[in-house]
């Protein structure tokens, strides 16, 4: 029998119970009870949907698309985003000279990544004061590349203790699974030694750099016996996880572009890694 797939990297995610199941949401108001920290220890993650004013990411979004040659976005609309056509002399995505680059160092995105509402998350998730790091990656997929971000644990990527660290993946955008949005290895958060025991057997497409798991998420999900949890995203919902859950991202091949962003707060006065007090640079080697 053949089911539906979801796929990343071009490969096969089987979309049946045994491989996919729903992020679960957790109430705004849970910011405020505890329980939404509580979930954060107990899951790794909480999806907070409709935490930020869907307005203010459209408006990061069509920014983003403003910054690209004409013919880029199909009909000029910046604020759907769907592609049109590539610009051929672009530099390499996220490095100098790149759209990408310009907007993470713009006053408008310094604020939006220093929301209030994405500190007071923080501060209520951490139990505490909390600090931002400075380099916010800005991730842009374009429909049919097959192309998606690996299974990967945070903790590869930056120096932190788990229970100081949050990563806010915040989709610039609506983001259904047809546009390839983030996705949780469920419960993955526990197993702080998966990195050890996949590294010499995992199928692996990226001999120049050993950071991720695996490109394979159905190979993953076999391995540890666990399912990948998924869903569609719209602007405002942010999902916050911790640095040991495993994640990835699905292909995007819908004709909007899919634009996130993952911002980081730390509880004050813990290690804050050198690497991560900088702007991001896609060619920064982080
Ligand atoms: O958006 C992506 O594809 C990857 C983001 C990510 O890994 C993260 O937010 O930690």
């Amino acid at each position: 029998m053949s089911y539906p797939a979801l796929r990343s990297n071009g490969l096969p995610l089987p979309l049946t119970e045994r491989y996919v199941g729903a992020l679960a949401t957790t109430p705004l108001a849970a910011l405020d009870d505890g329980r939404a920290a509580a979930r954060l220890v107990t899951h790794g993650y909480v999806f907070l949907r409709g935490l930020l004013p869907r307005e203010l990411v459209m408006a990061m979004r069509e920014r983003f698309f403003e910054l690209f040659p004409a013919g880029f976005v199909a009909d000029g609309d910046c604020r759907r985003g769907a592609f049109g056509a590539a610009s051929p002399g672009l530099p390499a995505h996220g490095t100098q000279g790149h759209p990408a680059h310009h907007f993470v160092r713009s006053d408008e995105f310094l604020a939006f990544a220093e929301h209030p509402l994405l500190r007071a998350a923080s501060e209520r998730l951490l139990g505490g004061a909390v600090e931002r790091l400075r380099r916010t990656p800005v991730r842009h997929f374009v429909p049919g590349r097959e192309i998606s971000s690996r299974a990967h644990i945070d903790g590869t990527y930056v120096e932190a203790a788990q229970a100081d660290l949050l990563t806010f993946w915040v989709p610039l955008g609506d983001c259904p699974l047809s546009s390839g949005g983030l996705v949780y290895l469920e419960d993955s958060h526990v197993e702080a030694d998966v990195g050890r025991r996949t590294r010499d057997i995992a199928p692996f497409d990226r001999a120049d750099d050993r950071r991720p798991l695996t490109h394979d998420l159905r190979w993953m999900a076999d391995f540890t016996g666990r399912r990948w949890l998924v869903a569609d995203y719209a602007a405002g919902d942010v999902v916050v996880h911790t640095p040991h859950i495993v994640h990835a991202s699905l292909d995007c091949h819908s004709a909007e572009m899919r634009l996130s962003t993952d911002i980081r707060y730390l509880r004050a006065g813990t290690h804050y890694d050198p690497r991560w007090r900088g702007d991001w640079s896609a060619d920064d080697g982080y």
